[in-house]
């Protein structure tokens, strides 16, 4: 069970964990000074690079950041009470003073420590620890000053014990910890750097490579470089689920090669392509702060789009944006829908031209706030592509879409517009050196110009190079294959994801 509070303008955690002997809580925290962790009661073991440390009331652990632990209970279970510290941001211009300092407790020793309290200083612990949840939950005037005194204070007498038990070189503080603990406060620091090497922090910290290198994987259980890897990918992976960052970005900020390898080791590392594990996250984020489904948005989204209210339309997805739900979503169970049900009372005579019309308008509003956000999610030039409705047919609401979601993947797009002949698809793919064609076609009618693309595209003799894309309403896998196009697929997104796969 676990009870814990995060305090956000300080990014401090503060939990109480009672874990029974069946549980094994493993962690690691980033983005942190470090995490401080006192036994309050039970017993269980810590486990941290390689040991396993008996732990009972008491023990006080103090670990930095990117250091993978975890605890487990004996018989009687174990309860733990722990803080996870950004001083960093309590800080703000005072960072040095603080790194030079470090509340004179770690200064001198890397932040990994243990120590045993008495009675006394475990009661002195939580009472600070009370003093700051109180300060940080009202927050009266000066509340900063007061909470950094109060974690001052803790630190220090808490320093007093860590002091004593280095001291007294218990087991626990051996050379080669603070070695491998160092490095990985480096790689925390300055995982953006792209260039540093096991050799140049080895040199950073005045020790040497092969044993900096042999210390690393006897306590880590992976070598240098794989530890690297992973802090960088792990941070890749909280920026594509809590920002916008655009990938390119997301690459540089983590000191990533380029985009084609990130590609490939996310791929390795999460089984999902960046952009998938992004939209996979942000669907978890589809309940707001009072647990209620974001669903309610994207229906209301649907029913007004129905209505053909552009302007609540264009506000409610503004608002699903702002509450952090991915423009697939928004797109794909707030719009589409929408414009599916006025499909079908347009197909049963409920509605007319007028209401359709009115409707598409709505969902034009919706999809022109979504395209830039769908297209800033792509990756860059995977290709060129020539779309249109084909000769006969004016709908060209699912031709952009289609025309959106490629670009959201990376493709030059030239848009052709509606009522295109077979012919102009041919010579822009022979014009603009076309990797693919797209045809959209609504109409039964119209279905039959897709063919004369495809003889068309073989008259020319670019039928090798140019693959030719169908779909729409009355389009099938079955017509695709009779008029020998290459694919077919039924919607916009998955349209992309194969364009994808056949420019490979
Ligand atoms: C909106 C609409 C209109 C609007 C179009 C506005 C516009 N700017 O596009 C207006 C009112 C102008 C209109 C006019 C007409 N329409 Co109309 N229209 C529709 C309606 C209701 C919705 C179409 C739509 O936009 N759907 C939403 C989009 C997002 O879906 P989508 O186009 O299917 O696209 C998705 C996929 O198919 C796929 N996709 C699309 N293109 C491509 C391309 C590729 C390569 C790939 C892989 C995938 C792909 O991805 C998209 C997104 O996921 C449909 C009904 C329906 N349910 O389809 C009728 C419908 C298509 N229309 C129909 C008709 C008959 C007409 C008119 C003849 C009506 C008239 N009597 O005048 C005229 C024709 C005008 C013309 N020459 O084209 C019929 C067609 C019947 C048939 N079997 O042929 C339909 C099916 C309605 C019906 N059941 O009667 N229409």
């Amino acid at each position: 069970m676990k009870n814990s509070i995060l305090f956000k303008e300080t990014n401090l955690v503060i939990e109480e964990l009672n874990i029974s002997p069946a549980d094994y809580e493993q962690t690691v925290c980033y983005d942190s000074f470090a995490e401080i962790c006192v036994v309050v009661s039970g017993n269980g073991i810590y486990r941290v690079l390689g040991k396993e440390i008996p732990c009972k009331e008491g023990d006080l652990f103090v670990i930095n950041s990117g250091i993978s632990h975890g605890y487990s209970a004996q018989e009687n279970g174990l309860t733990l009470r722990k803080i996870t510290l950004n001083l960093g941001c309590l800080l703000k211009d005072d960072k040095e003073a603080f790194d030079n300092s470090c509340y004179g407790v770690f200064s001198e020793n890397p932040i990994m420590a243990y120590a045993m309290l008495n009675a006394e200083a475990k009661a002195d612990f939580d009472n600070r620890l009370e003093a700051v949840k109180n300060e940080l939950g009202e927050k009266r005037d000066g509340w900063e000053c007061a909470v950094r005194f109060h974690i001052s204070l803790l630190l220090i007498s808490l320093g007093r014990y860590i002091n004593e038990a280095i001291k007294s070189e218990r087991p626990f503080m051996t050379k080669e910890w603070g070695m491998v603990s160092a490095a990985i406060n480096f790689i925390m620091e300055n995982y953006g750097d792209g260039t540093f090497t096991l050799e140049s922090v080895a040199a950073a910290l005045l020790v040497s490579s092969s044993k900096l290198s042999r210390y690393f994987r006897e306590l880590t259980d992976s070598s240098f470089s794989e530890y690297v890897r992973k802090v960088r990918l792990d941070k890749a992976c909280e920026l594509l689920k809590d920002t916008e960052m655009p990938i390119e970005e997301i690459v540089t900020h983590c000191g990533l090669k380029d985009i084609p390898s990130f590609y490939r080791v996310f791929n390795t590392y999460t089984g999902v392509t960046p952009g998938t594990y992004r939209t996979n996250e942000k669907n978890k984020k589809l309940y707001n702060t009072k647990g209620e489904k974001i669903m309610i948005i994207l229906s209301e989204i649907s029913t007004q789009l129905q209505a053909g209210k552009a302007k609540l339309v264009k506000e409610m997805v503004q608002q699903a944006i702002d509450e952090g739900v991915s423009p697939e979503i928004i797109l794909k169970d707030g719009l589409l829908p929408g414009m599916n049900v006025v499909g079908e009372k347009f197909k049963n005579n409920e509605i007319f031209v007028p209401e359709v019309l009115i409707a598409a308008r709505a969902m034009k509003q919706g999809a022109d706030l979504l395209k830039p956000l769908l297209i800033q999610e792509g990756v860059p030039a995977a290709g060129k592509v020539c779309i249109g409705t084909v000769h006969g047919d004016l709908h060209d609401i699912g031709k952009n879409i289609v025309k959106m979601m490629l670009e959201g993947k990376g493709f030059e797009v030239v848009d052709l517009g509606t009522d295109v002949p077979a012919e102009t698809f041919v010579k822009t793919a022979i014009d603009e050196k076309c990797d693919i064609i797209c045809c959209s076609a609504l109409l039964t009618t119209t279905m039959g110009v897709m063919e004369d693309v495809v003889k068309a595209a073989e008259a020319a003799g670019i039928r090798g190079k140019v693959k030719i894309m169908v779909g729409g309403a009355p389009i099938s896998q079955e017509f695709c294959d009779k008029i020998g196009a290459d694919a077919y697929t039924t919607d916009a997104a998955s349209c992309a994801e194969l364009a994808l796969e056949l420019c490979k």
